[in-house]
């Protein structure tokens, strides 16, 4: 058996629920999943300041989870806070669920179009594609112009929203395959892409795929270069907690 510890980078504990379900639906019967989130920080991520502060929540969870022995860690926010910071602290590999999607998307269709939460998120998704080399994959960015926590209010208005912006992306942008942009909407895959008839990829699943993947071809996170462990200093304040014993 082989933990996989599942990263969610804000506060609320619905949505590591939602996430958690999601990853173990997706994993192998022998991928045991550890869903967390920080003890501190943001209760939802929806743009630069809030990843600046959840970064930290993430980074004090991978330490955690390489300590427990976990084979593997996500990062499941749309954004990838803290991506290569997680992954120099990491032995084992380190997914975030925008690049999962991502790559995932490309191997289905030629042009992917993302539907996220608020508008102000889109030029993080942006960025993220330039970032990882996929500006010329994606057919269009949309927003569902809702926050991060609308999908956990039980009324359901987010999720057909969502349904909305994936019916309004394949009809304007003509592409193959949509990519959910959110964490909270890890849960809606399997159903959109049934309904819709097209490839819809939520990044949690595709990184629990991928990581279960690396793991069973035992490829771990390089310690050659930039992902080699953090140069040891004498860390102050509340980042002592880094601090190699
Ligand atoms: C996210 C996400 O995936 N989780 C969160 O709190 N914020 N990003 C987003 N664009 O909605």
């Amino acid at each position: 058996m082989r933990c996989i510890q599942v990263i969610n980078p804000n506060t609320s504990q619905a949505m590591t629920e939602t996430i958690g379900a999601a990853a173990r639906a997706a994993a192998a019967p022998d991928t045991d999943i550890l869903a967390v989130c920080p003890a501190e920080g943001a209760p939802s991520i929806e743009g630069h300041f809030d990843e600046a502060i959840a970064t930290i929540g993430v980074l004090e969870q991978v330490k955690a989870g390489r300590e427990q022995g976990v084979a593997g860690h996500i990062i499941a926010c749309f954004g990838d806070p803290g991506l290569l910071a997680a992954r120099e602290l990491a032995r084992g590999p380190v997914v975030g669920i925008a690049e999962a999607a991502m790559h995932m998307a490309t191997m289905v269709a030629t042009r992917f179009s993302v539907v996220t939460t608020l508008p102000r998120t889109l030029v993080i998704a942006r960025h993220l594609l330039r970032q990882y080399g996929f500006s010329d994959h994606c057919a269009g960015l949309h927003a569902i112009d809702l926050p991060v926590l609308a999908l956990e209010d039980g009324s359901g208005l987010a999720q057909r929203k969502v349904y909305e912006g994936c019916v309004n992306a394949l009809k304007r942008d003509g592409c193959g395959a949509i990519v959910l942009g959110c964490g909270g909407m890890a849960d809606l895959a399997r159903n959109l892409t049934r309904e819709l008839g097209v490839p819809v990829i939520d990044g949690v699943s595709a990184a629990v795929k991928m990581v279960e993947s690396l793991v069973a071809l035992e490829l771990s996170t390089s310690k050659q270069g930039d992902l080699a462990w953090p140069r040891p200093k004498p860390l102050s304040g509340r980042f002592q907690f880094f601090n190699q014993e």
